[in-house]
């Protein structure tokens, strides 16, 4: 590759862009620049490669694709096949799965398919079998109705939000949670750890369709291979939510029990938070699931995006190499030193620290609610989002929490010192701020948040993002 090519990828795009919708050249060069400048500890987002980045704006965009391979519904997909066919090939080599499914637009998107999948694989109903097929006329508008009952009344068991589940795992203002009979299960009080033997129990007793695991905001590892013997004893279809922690899976990080590809039915993930791919999603699955999966679109999904397609396969390919792997490594070791670095200073974390890539404070121990801490944060240049804790008196607005995470600061390059010197920004600020007349209301002086600003700058001064582009 010549030396300027990346400057002149971007160069170029940005002055074509310009030709027509200036504002819009204009708010994507703002974008890189704020990138650049701010303290991204947000733990679900990373800075895609700009190969990743490129592979995403092209004639791909204009071409529809509904269907898979060999099972189109539009002519002329021979381009968009050899894409999609080389992402979900770097898909399963990298997460020896026996199937991958690369058309998810978002994490939701492929937990909705996985959950089609799941319940046509596994509902006992003469109906649903003839409305999968083309006896769908002989149903009678009773075959309906007892239809719908039986899909509305399917049980999931997950994790519940406030102990750091995803909303799709069967929070109630959700669709997962009005779309099935759910119950949740959620952490030891004492230690906030997973308690195995809670799972087993409320298992046992509701008898879940699905037992789900997988998590946005829990920082410690989870064992699939316990949750899986759970799943077998009650009869559950095992799926794993692993879109936060992918990359970590992918580099070899998690392995043995704590990889959830060996001991899940089907696994879901995002493709942009760890595993520093486009945004976008990804089902994993054996043979049993594998053709309910690829019917996701049209049957859940609307048509695919082979231009994000063509990024995952980029993507993935990046992962495949030895590199990914000192990577992830990197990402554990820097939230351990964040970890370690706010606990010197007072900092009380959710489970005492972390073994993932994400820490969780408790902002209570500071007085503040997680939206007055998040908003003095990004006063000071530290960008994070608030999260609910466990057992959260402020509820999922306001909450309680901070999340933090080191994907994209260890792409940028940082290590633990860095970490060490982010730690104290976090508690500098958080300890000067004191909460206002509101849960949302918070008061910090504008000089120290000044102060803060510069220390993140010049601490990010020496790790350049995409130090190859220059805009001009
Ligand atoms: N929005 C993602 C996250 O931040 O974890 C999950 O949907």
């Amino acid at each position: 590759m010549s030396p300027n090519a990346e400057s002149t990828a971007f160069r170029s795009a940005l002055e074509v862009i310009r030709a027509v919708e200036p504002r819009v050249a204009d708010a994507i060069g703002a974008e890189l620049a704020d990138q650049r400048e701010s303290l991204k500890l947000i733990a679900s987002e990373n800075y895609a490669s700009p190969a990743t980045l490129l592979a995403m704006g092209n004639w791909f965009s204009d071409k529809y694709a509904e269907g898979t391979i060999g099972r189109r519904f539009y002519a002329g997909c021979q381009n968009v096949d050899t894409v999609e066919a080389l992402a979900a090939e770097h898909a399963k080599e990298l997460f020896g799965a026996a199937h991958a499914y690369v058309q998810p637009h978002s994490g939701i998107d492929a937990n909705l398919v996985a959950f089609w999948a799941i319940l046509a694989d596994r509902v006992e109903s003469p109906a649903l079998k003839k409305a999968q097929v083309r006896q769908v006329n002989e149903l009678t508008e009773a075959d309906w109705f007892a239809l719908r009952r039986e899909l509305g009344n399917q049980r999931m068991l997950g994790m519940s939000l406030d102990a750091g589940g995803h909303l799709t795992h069967g929070f109630r203002p959700n669709i997962s949670g009005k779309m099935f009979d759910q119950r949740s299960y959620g952490t030891d009080p004492a230690t906030g750890l997973v308690d195995y033997d809670q799972v087993r129990a409320a298992a046992r007793e509701f008898k879940p369709l699905i037992l789900v695991a997988g998590y946005s905001a829990y920082p410690r590892k989870v064992n699939f291979r316990i949750m899986r013997e759970i799943a077998d004893e009650v009869g559950a279809t095992f799926m794993v939510d692993m879109a936060h922690f992918a990359g970590l899976v992918a580099g070899k990080v998690f392995t043995g029990d704590f990889d959830p590809v060996p001991h899940a039915h089907i696994v879901t993930t995002t493709t942009h938070k760890s595993l520093r791919g486009p945004r976008g999603g990804m089902v994993l699955c054996g043979p049993e699931l594998a053709d309910q999966v690829d019917r996701g679109c049209p049957m859940v999904l609307g048509g695919p995006l082979p231009h994000v397609m063509a990024a995952k396969a980029v993507a993935l390919a990046e992962a495949r190499r030895p590199d990914f792997a000192d990577y992830a490594s990197r990402i554990v070791d820097n939230a351990q030193a964040l970890a370690d670095g706010l606990l010197r200073r007072g900092a009380k974390l959710v489970t005492g620290g972390t073994d993932n890539h994400l820490v969780l404070i408790d902002v209570s121990g500071y007085g503040l609610t997680g939206r007055q801490a998040e908003q003095a944060l990004l006063d000071s240049g530290i960008v994070t989002n608030r999260n609910a804790v466990p057992q959260d008196p402020n509820g999922a607005w306001y909450t309680s929490g901070i999340r933090i995470g080191t994907p994209a600061l260890t792409t940028r390059g940082l290590g633990t010192a860095e970490m060490d010197a982010t730690a104290e920004l976090i508690h500098t600020v958080l300890s000067q701020t004191r909460p206002g007349e509101s849960k949302a209301k918070y008061v910090l002086d504008p000089a120290l948040a000044d102060q803060v600003n510069k220390q993140a700058s010049d601490l990010l001064a020496g790790f350049p993002l995409y130090p190859a582009v220059d805009l001009g």
